[in-house]
């Protein structure tokens, strides 16, 4: 029996050597992990997972919920990670839509998802930031030795519900052959080895610091340092150890504030990687002119895992998102007739390779109407690729804001708005954040004599959506700028409020 991706981490793990580094002391060895990832398999085996079932986990970040993620992959259940910023109105619908055997969440939330998960019958388990925990408690118990259920490359490894631009979101079906081949893929493309050591300070339920981070380290038999969350601080602290880093462009935002940030502090790293959003061309340069490194930029989607990336040797350009990855074919098509673009012209950006994903969870129709008769995934990204070969994004032909590289769909957030009593409707848009590089605004139509204000708003939003989702600023308007078609015109509104976040 085989087991596609499993097989593959398994053969590169390099027994004792270490895999997780944290607060600098405590090391996983390899062997270590794969231990547990036997026992934790063991585990969900005898509450009756079985391979297909799916597996909601929305926990802090551990090296027990990595290592929850490997035996997933060993048990053939299908991995559903879960933000934890969601809240229990979030979480309704993606227990309702995936239906999930299991969930695992923190112990302080395991009553409120109880109560959501009992009418489809799902297990709840525990597991908590420190490791402790129910699922761990019955793992204790159990064998190390786990037989692998057979998976073939075209099974599903994880579903990542991504949003979308119209109606709820979307979940993205991955399989083993998807997530192996991009992160062997990377590792060569990114010289990745064992002698290498990552500062991982990415949310790990998503495919950044999922599949990117994790999947890459594990592969090439490497280690990393893992970090709770991001603090810029810690990370300099850190870098004298460490050979990469991967982030969000809000982290070299955040890096470059730090005065101890200098040629001496990065001088034992060999890679500085960024995506996720676009990194504004004068933070590649900053960054560059501080510590002598060159950031490399790489394009990725949920549905796609890595699409391209600025070469490892070779010039790295501000502003582009450099070639297409080994394997991946990269076009731009002209959006209305979906005819492919010469080199510089700008238009839709398709993806077709064996990094994009087998479709949307229980939505054929959906799936279809994301991909071109010859096979190729309408990214929603509009683009060009220049007379040298370079990718480079030049705006979004779908209605999203991405903070701090998390997505954000302005769609449900007005749905959410205009819900609230005395609010007529409103406008969600993205405008130039310093820190998060975009900042959901909302642009509010209040009904005659109602006296809602900005605090209402954001009080009625607390519990329905998640914190990185709601708007930094509401601004309060009579009406809202609409072209012949009544459509809303958000780029007159972006205009007008391009300099809302603008520092002093
Ligand atoms: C936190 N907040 C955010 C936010 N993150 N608001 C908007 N956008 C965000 N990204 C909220 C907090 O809840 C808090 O609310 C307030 O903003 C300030 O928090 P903070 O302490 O400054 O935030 P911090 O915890 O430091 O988090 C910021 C961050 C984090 C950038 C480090 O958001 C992060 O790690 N982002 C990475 C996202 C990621 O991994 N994306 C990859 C997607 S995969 P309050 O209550 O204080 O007001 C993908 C594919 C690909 O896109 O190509 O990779
Ligand atoms: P997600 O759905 O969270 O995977 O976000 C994917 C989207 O992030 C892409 O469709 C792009 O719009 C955006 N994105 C990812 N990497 C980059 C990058 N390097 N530059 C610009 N946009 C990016």
């Amino acid at each position: 029996m085989s087991n596609h991706l499993f097989d593959a981490i398994r053969v590169a793990a390099p027994g004792d050597a270490p895999f997780i580094w944290i607060d600098n002391k405590r090391t996983w060895t390899y062997n270590d992990a794969l231990a547990l990832s036997g026992r934790i398999a063991s585990a969900m085996d005898t509450l009756g997972i079985r391979p297909g079932d799916r597996v909601a986990v929305q926990v802090e970040k551990s090296a027990e919920a990595l290592i929850l993620y490997l035996a997933c992959l060993r048990s053939g259940a299908v991995y559903l990670p879960l933000n934890t910023a969601y809240t229990l109105a979030e979480l309704d619908y993606f227990i309702g839509d995936a239906e999930p055997r299991l969930l695992v969440v923190a112990t302080a939330a395991r009553g409120g998802v109880e109560k959501i998960a009992k009418p489809y019958g799902a297990i709840v388990e525990t597991l908590d930031g420190n490791g402790s925990g129910s699922l761990l408690d019955l793992a204790r118990e159990e064998p190390m030795d786990f037989v692998d259920a057979s998976r073939s490359a075209d099974d599903l490894a994880a579903i990542l519900y991504t949003s979308g631009t119209t109606g709820r979101s979307k979940g993205a079906m991955l399989t083993h052959g998807n997530l192996l081949s991009n992160a062997l893929t990377l590792r060569d493309y990114w010289r990745v080895t064992s002698d290498d050591r990552l500062i991982h300070a990415l949310p790990i339920f998503h495919t950044h610091g999922l599949f990117v981070a994790t999947n890459v380290t594990l592969l090439a038999g490497a280690s990393m340092f893992l970090l709770s969350k991001f603090d810029a601080d810690e990370v300099v602290s850190l870098m004298p150890q460490a050979t990469m880093l991967m982030g969000v462009p809000t982290f070299y935002v955040r890096l470059l504030q730090s005065a101890r940030l200098d040629r001496e502090a990065v001088a034992s790293i060999r890679l500085f990687i960024s995506g996720s959003a676009p990194l504004l061309a004068e933070t590649h340069t900053e960054f560059q002119a501080r510590t002598g490194h060159a950031i490399l930029e790489r394009y990725g989607m949920t549905e796609t895992n890595m699409n391209t990336s600025n070469p490892y040797e070779g010039k790295r350009i501000a502003g582009t998102v450099g070639f297409p990855l080994p394997g991946v074919t990269v076009r731009v098509t002209e959006p209305a007739t979906g005819l492919v673009l010469p080199a510089e012209e700008t238009g839709m950006i398709e993806i077709k390779g064996p990094n994009v994903f087998k479709g949307y969870w229980r939505m054929p129709e959906k799936t279809a109407a994301e991909f071109t008769a010859d096979g190729f995934f309408i990214s929603g990204d509009l683009g060009k690729i220049d007379r040298d070969g370079y990718v480079h994004i030049v705006g979004r032909g779908k209605d999203l804001v991405i903070s701090g590289g998390y997505n954000i769909y302005p769609k449900e957030v007005e749905g959410e708005i205009d819900q609230i009593e005395g609010v007529v409707e409103s406008a969600v848009i993205g405008v130039p954040h310093p820190d998060f590089g975009e900042g959901v605004t909302a642009i509010v139509v209040r009904k005659p004599g109602a006296v809602i204000d900005e605090k209402a708003i954001v009080s009625a939003l607390q519990d329905r959506l998640a914190r990185y989702k709601q708007p930094k600023r509401i601004i309060f308007a009579e009406d809202l700028p609409r072209n012949t078609m009544g459509k809303v015109q958000k780029n007159i509104l972006r205009q007008q409020y391009a300099d809302l976040y603008a520092r002093p």
